[in-house]
């Protein structure tokens, strides 16, 4: 864009005016990126999800018998700060009441001591049979609740151990569940298998929730309306399964239960944990315990200990563990948004980056490999520690950051980015996307097993992480023509929605996801001016809102008719003026500046003094509808790119 056509859309002074603004705003997030990188190199930011991961650690020392007061008492102060003046928990901020965290804190704050008639509990009891109490809880919490004898195990889908058994050939097998769910539920067959009840005192029973007698509720899941499905079949095994269970082939299954102990405990993380993920992790100790590990076995020793190093937040008020770490994903978008903003690409803070990037690459192998057969390893993990499942998203940021940067040993670097390369494109999926954890991880058919109530049990290729990757594939130096290229880009104009913009996996939602593609089919040397680009333009410039920001609530997961629609937010306007600034033909008409400078303006003047901004929205996806996340930095790289990326536009550069 030459200044003089940025120029004849903006007006000289109001350009001049935009441009010593936006300058402003860029160097306060600047100098707050470069006082606040740690000395190793890395920024990290909080990860704040839901007061699930607060009320399970409870959980977990009560069940493990390493229930500690005084943090006992910090998490239930955390617990009754979130909770909301109905006496409700959501799972993102401004959301509904959501059933299950009420449920798992109103049982953690009884086993903390809470009386039954304190008003917090009263209304929350009254919201929860509102619901339909305990029975129309998700599985998870049901399980939780099983080990309390809050929840009777036969009214728990059948989860044998045998399962691991299944053959990679066999259409339903452990590597069929993504990533996440596959760690998830290993441990879980164990816990199914033995069934542990540790009780609670009388106090703490929660038969209040339940919308009848507990024995005469509490029902195993009812069968489908029509058995001639999925979801009949499953119904059915699961039938079958349970009536298994009651003289299960002992050597089968103790063979069963070994190959899945072996499989956990080689899985267990350098910091302790597994998998970087709260649920893995949790339940790799429960089911530990239930088979006799003692506290002091250095598995679970470490497992425990985890929760004192990075995944706390502490103060002396407040104790809660976060649900995953994100560090890697942190530091290379930072490093995007202070390149973007201008810092020199070997600016020394840029250099020690870097080179704590390259310490981080994944050369070892992991879960991903079950699917993809003789490529080497050279991902990035999102957290410091998850050699097992590094993904796609973050190797295709980190790559980009590393690219434009300037080492002093630029050969380091470029056998690093020539390993991530061959290993991103050893992912891509048959329909040409590409996914986050996996390559085809796609087969439906798991999708329907009774367990899977709750989040994604698949690793879909999406339009966002395709996207990503082939921003960082033009940024190298492909282009369209590039045969995994052409058949990304025909994946994403398949999944264009009709209206124009792209669904969001990972952020919320619709911006998140054309704020992704805009950039890359930029990078890629797309013609900007193609109708399916300008339908994807002119959605940005409907859905500005009239503070001249972008906002969009994670309630658009459920509802369409709220595409594009929320208050506005910082990481959701830079999103917005992201995709529109990739998209600003020489030809851009005034209606396409004016949104611009709005939107510039809207960020410029929501900063704080010390170059960050408020961000309590939710912006970030861990799974559509069930589980979402506040990156704490989202809001200060995101706009720094913005305006980084705003700057270079009006300057004509
Ligand atoms: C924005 C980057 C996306 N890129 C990296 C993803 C990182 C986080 O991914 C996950 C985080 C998760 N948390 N909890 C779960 C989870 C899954 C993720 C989770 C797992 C199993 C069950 C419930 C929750 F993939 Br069951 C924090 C791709």
């Amino acid at each position: 864009m030459g200044v003089t056509a940025v120029a004849s859309y903006l007006g000289p002074g109001e350009r001049r005016k935009l441009e010593e603004a936006a300058s402003q705003a860029a160097n306060r997030t600047i100098e707050y990126f470069l006082r606040t990188q740690h000395p190793e190199g890395w920024w990290w930011g909080k990860l704040e999800s839901n007061v699930t991961m607060a009320a399970e650690y409870l959980l977990l020392t009560q069940f493990l018998g390493v229930r500690e007061e005084k943090r006992w008492h910090k998490v239930v102060n955390y617990l009754c700060r979130e909770a909301r003046p109905d006496g409700t928990w959501s799972i993102y901020y401004g959301g509904p009441p959501d059933l299950n965290s009420t449920i798992e804190c109103y049982f953690s704050l009884k086993l903390a001591g809470i009386p039954l008639d304190d008003p917090l509990l009263e209304k929350a009891r009254a919201f929860i049979l509102s619901q339909g109490g305990v029975p129309k809880a998700r599985i998870f919490t049901k399980l939780w609740l099983a080990l309390f004898g809050q929840w009777p195990w036969k009214a728990l889908p059948a989860m044998p151990p045998e399962f691991m058994f299944l053959p990679t050939w066999f259409p339903l097998n452990l590597y069929e569940f993504a990533s996440w769910a596959r760690a998830t539920i290993v441990p879980i067959l164990i816990i199914w298998a033995k069934r542990p009840v540790r009780p609670v005192p009388e106090f703490a029973r929660i038969d209040e929730l339940f919308p009848g007698p507990p024995q005469k509720v509490a029902r195993p899941l009812s069968p489908p309306s029509s058995l001639i499905s999925w979801k009949g079949f499953f119904w059915g095994l699961d039938r079958l399964l349970h009536h298994y269970e009651r003289r299960p082939l002992g050597l089968l299954r103790k063979a069963a239960i070994k190959e899945a102990v072996k499989w956990i405990i080689a899985r267990q993380e350098a910091d302790g944990a597994w998998g970087g993920i709260q649920p893995p992790w949790v339940y790799a100790l429960i089911a530990l315990s239930v088979l006799g590990y003692p506290l002091d076995h250095p598995v679970m020793k470490r497992g425990l200990e985890a929760f004192e190093g990075a995944f706390k937040v502490e103060d002396d008020q407040l104790y809660w563990p976060q649900a995953c770490i994100s560090p890697v994903w942190d530091t290379a978008l930072a490093m995007i948004g202070l390149l973007d903003a201008g810092l020199p690409p070997d600016h020394p803070a840029l250099q020690r980056a870097a080179h704590w990037l390259l310490k981080e690459q994944v050369l070892t192998g992991g879960d991903w490999q079950a699917k993809v057969k003789g490529v080497e390893p050279g991902g990035w993990a999102f957290e410091f520690d998850n050699d097992y499942y590094p993904d796609v998203d973050d190797t295709a940021e980190v790559m980009m950051a590393l690219y434009r940067t300037r080492l002093a040993n630029e050969a380091r670097k470029e056998m690093a980015l020539d390993r991530a390369l061959a290993w991103v494109l050893g992912m891509q999926c048959s329909n040409g996307g590409w996914a986050a954890f996996d390559r085809d991880n796609v087969r439906g058919v798991v999708t329907h097993i009774p367990f899977c109530d709750f989040g994604e049990v698949l690793d879909y290729p999406t339009e966002d992480v395709t996207a990503h990757v082939v921003e960082m594939l033009g940024l190298l130096g492909y282009g369209p023509h590039f045969p995994p290229v052409a058949r990304a880009l025909r994946f994403l104009r398949r999944l264009q929605d009709p209206e124009g913009p792209w669904w969001g996996r990972w952020g919320v939602n619709y911006i998140y996801g054309t704020g992704a593609v805009l950039p890359a089919l930029k990078a890629i040397g797309e013609d900007m001016t193609r109708p399916y680009v300008r339908r994807a333009v002119g959605w940005l410039l409907g859905c500005q809102n009239s503070d001249g920001g972008w906002g969009e609530s994670c309630a658009s997961y459920e509802d369409p008719s709220l595409k594009g629609k929320g208050e506005s937010t910082a990481s959701q306007t830079a999103w917005a003026l992201l995709g529109l600034l990739a998209a600003t033909p020489e030809d851009a008409d005034g209606l396409l500046w004016q949104a611009i400078a709005k939107g510039v303006t809207f960020l410029v003047e929501t900063q704080n003094e010390d170059g960050t901004w408020e961000e309590p929205q939710f912006t970030g996806t861990g799974f559509p509808r069930d589980f979402y996340i506040n990156y704490h930095l989202y809001r200060n790289y995101w706009p720094l790119m913005a305006l980084g990326r705003a700057l270079t536009a009006l300057r004509g550069e």
